[in-house]
Parts: structure tokens; sequence; C-alpha cells
């Protein structure tokens, strides 16, 4: 995996940037075989909290994991000590804390049962990390090629130096929160759309505002892997992080999600 530091640059001044064959080709088949793995032999093994479908009767519209470093060593072992947390360590300038580590997939929306992965509403990490610094990064590692059609990631440059935005619920499973005034006329000047091929890696900062567009073709698949770290000078609010947990997870049983 290549080391650089050149994405600094973009970092500070967009919040957010893109480092271009993060993996090799080698490396990203291996990742590919690891995740086959996973989803076959560590999926079924995990709570229902941290595996969500779009229909929970089709495996085939899995669409969001959590926390999979602690469900598995291979998966461990690269976000506790792989080469991303050092590109996380140079973006906050800091140790770091590793939170999470997500697998996220949108379905084509050829796939009958799953009608295509839904769009990412726009959200900054910030508003669900609840710390004090808002000190996080985000590195998001494209496993397929995704652009417009497939839904890449769009981003609203410059918005991490712009505040946090209000939030609000959305009918969105595993993105229960968006910008309730979302787009305003900046965030339309200054949206740019991402595409990504396997193996790039896309970081950006928990300030940074970003969504995602829907999976709208017919086969095409939209997988990615993002890993959250925090920086040891940010503090969570942990009290306010259990409570939201707690609602979110009695709401998403009472609508039968999870
Ligand atoms: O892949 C997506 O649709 C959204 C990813 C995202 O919002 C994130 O990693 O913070």
């Amino acid at each position: 995996m290549s080391e650089e530091t050149g994405f600094l640059s973009d970092l500070t001044r967009d919040g957010f940037a893109a480092i271009r064959g993060f993996m090799n080709p080698s490396e990203g088949g291996k990742l590919q075989q690891q995740m086959d793995r996973y989803i076959r032999d560590v999926v079924p093994t995990m709570p229902p909290e941290h595996v969500f479908y779009e229909d929970k009767a089709d495996p085939a519209s899995l669409k969001q994991m959590q926390d999979l470093g602690t469900y598995d060593e291979w998966f461990g072992e690269l976000f506790f000590e792989g080469p991303p947390r050092q590109v996380a360590e140079q973006a906050l300038g800091a140790d770091v804390i590793p939170k999470n580590l997500q697998y996220f997939s949108k379905p084509p929306a050829g796939n009958a049962v799953a009608g295509g992965g839904r769009a990412t509403p726009a959200h900054q990490d910030g508003y669900y990390f609840m710390l004090d610094p808002c000190e996080a990064v985000t590195l998001w590692l494209s496993l397929d090629d995704i652009d417009e059609e497939n839904g890449c990631v769009r981003y609203v440059r410059g918005s991490h130096l712009r505040g946090m935005r209000p939030h609000g619920r959305t009918a969105t499973l595993g993105f229960s929160q968006g910008i309730t005034d979302f787009p305003s006329l900046v965030d339309t000047e200054n949206e740019v759309a991402v595409r990504t091929s396997p193996g790039d890696l896309l970081v950006h900062h928990a300030m940074t505002i970003h969504r995602a567009g829907a999976n709208g073709s017919s086969s095409r698949l939209r997988r990615a892997l993002g890993f959250v770290y925090y920086s040891v000078n940010a503090k969570v609010d942990e009290a306010a992080v259990e409570a939201y947990r707690q609602r979110l997870q009695a709401d998403m049983k009472a609508a039968g999600r999870i």
C-alpha cells in the first residue's frame, strides 16, 4: 500500500482528498478474497445491529456492516495496525483511536429484491461521533469502479471550515441523520462528485459534508470500506452516544429493520 503525504494539502484546503491506487491490484485482490470469506463465514455470527440488509430475507441485499475489525483477525490487523491507520495519523497530525471499520454496499437496481442501493443522505460524520473537539477522519476505500451511475461519493468542498449543520432523522437504514437544510446555494456551488477505481482511498474530515447517490445501474456493484479514526485529542460525549445508540436500536427493532 502506498505511503503518501501529498494528500494533506488537499485535505486541509477542501476537507477531502483522494489517494489514487492506495491498494495495488494484487493487494486489492487479496482484500476481495478476504471480503468474500468474511461475508460467507463471519457475517452469520454477527449480531443483527451490526449487519444491515435492504431486505432481511434477501442475503444479496446486504448493505452495511459495522465494526468488522472486532469480529475478524485479518480485518482487525488491517484496521488497527495497517497502512490506513498511518494515513489517519498523518491526516490528523496526532495519534489516533481506531473507532469503526464499516462495509458499504449498494446492490444494483437490477436486483429485483434489493431494488437498488439507496442514496446516502448529506451528512457530517462528526454529528454522529459527538466529539469535542471534532477531530476525526474517515477513509473510504473503493472496492469497485464507482461513478455517478452507481453512486459515487460527493463532497462539499471547504464545508469542514463552515461549522456543524442541523441534522434530523432520515428513513435510511445505516444513515439515520441527514442535514435538514441541504443543499444551500454554497453547497450546490461547491459540491464535487468523486469517481473512484478499486484501491483508491478517499480521506475526509469529520466536519466535511458528503452524500452519495443510489446505485442506479442495472448490474454494477458498488462496494466500499470505511475506516473511522478519532484523534486522541478528541473527547467523546459517551452519555449522549449511548442514549442515541439505544434510541436508534429501539426504533430499528420496532420498524423490523434489524
Ligand atoms: O458509501 C457511502 O454511501 C457513504 C459513506 C459515508 O458516508 C462515510 O463513509 O462517511
